[in-house]
């Protein structure tokens, strides 16, 4: 529908410009309009803040330009969140998640979409924020008793944290309690069975569907 495009290209531009009160009005404007809020969330949104990534690594913008069309974006998703939310809760899909961003790494905007939509399907969902140590993650999961682990790395520094996860869960022969899923930009599949992960998420959708499915 051409207003959708219209309203998810404002949604867009108000990334690029760095305008929070605008984002706030176009994520009104899309839900106003009947766009699903994960439609508007990657259409408009996501891909606008990504560009934005690629113009700071092209030098054509530099970051305190990044860190406020970051801005414009958590104050748009803000919005977003509660119809994200309000999509439902399914009994059946089930499992409680202790997920944060790890040492090292501040990067939040895309973890805090897969909180929202973990909580959304019915997931009960212990979120420690950024710059989480790993043996913090192993003892809130072992505190609430969590069969999942999900660790957001969006540096291809700190996604090595992940991997030390891993190592810390078989020194302490507790690999086969935890369902551990990762994800973050430079998160792939191959990287997932390099580190024996158990799952990976290209984004807030495959992560709930690979939990779902999961057998463990
Ligand atoms: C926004 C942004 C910032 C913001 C972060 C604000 C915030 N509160 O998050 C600010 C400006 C602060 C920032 C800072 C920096 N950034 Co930055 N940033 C980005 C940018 C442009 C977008 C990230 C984002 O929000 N994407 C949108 C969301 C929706 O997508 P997402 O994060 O990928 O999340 C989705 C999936 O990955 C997945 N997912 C995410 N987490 C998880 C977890 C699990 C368990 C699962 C299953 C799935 C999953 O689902 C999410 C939703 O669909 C990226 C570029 C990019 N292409 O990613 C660079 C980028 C990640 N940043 C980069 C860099 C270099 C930095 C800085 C070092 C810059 C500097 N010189 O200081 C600092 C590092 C600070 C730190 N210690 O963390 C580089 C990383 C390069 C690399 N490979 O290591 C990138 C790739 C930019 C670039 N092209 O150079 N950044």
């Amino acid at each position: 529908m051409a207003e959708h495009e219209e309203i998810l290209e404002r949604m867009r531009a108000s990334i690029v410009a760095a305008d929070e009160t605008e984002a706030m009005a176009a994520a009104e404007a899309a839900l106003a309009a009947g766009i699903e809020p994960l439609t508007a969330l990657e259409e408009g949104f996501a891909g606008a803040i990504r560009a934005q990534g690629e113009a700071f690594s092209n030098l054509d913008i530099f970051l305190p330009e990044l860190v406020l069309s970051a801005k414009a974006m958590q104050a748009g998703v803000s919005v977003l969140e509660p119809a994200l939310k309000a999509k439902g809760i399914d009994a059946a899909r089930s499992g409680v998640v202790v997920i944060g961003t790890v040492e090292g790494d501040l990067h939040d905007i895309g973890k805090n979409i897969v909180v929202a939509m973990l909580r959304s399907a019915g997931y009960e969902v212990h979120d420690l924020g950024t710059d989480v140590p790993i043996p913090n993650f192993i003892s809130v999961a072992e505190q609430t008793k969590a069969d999942i682990i999900g660790l957001s790395a969006l540096l291809s520094t700190t996604m090595l944290r992940q991997k030390d996860l891993i190592e810390l869960l078989n020194l302490k022969k507790i690999r086969e309690d935890f369902f551990v899923i990762v994800g973050g930009a430079p998160v792939t599949e191959a990287w997932m069975n390099e580190i024996g992960a158990d799952g990976y998420g290209l984004d807030a959708h495959m992560a709930i569907e690979v939990l779902d499915s999961r057998t463990k």
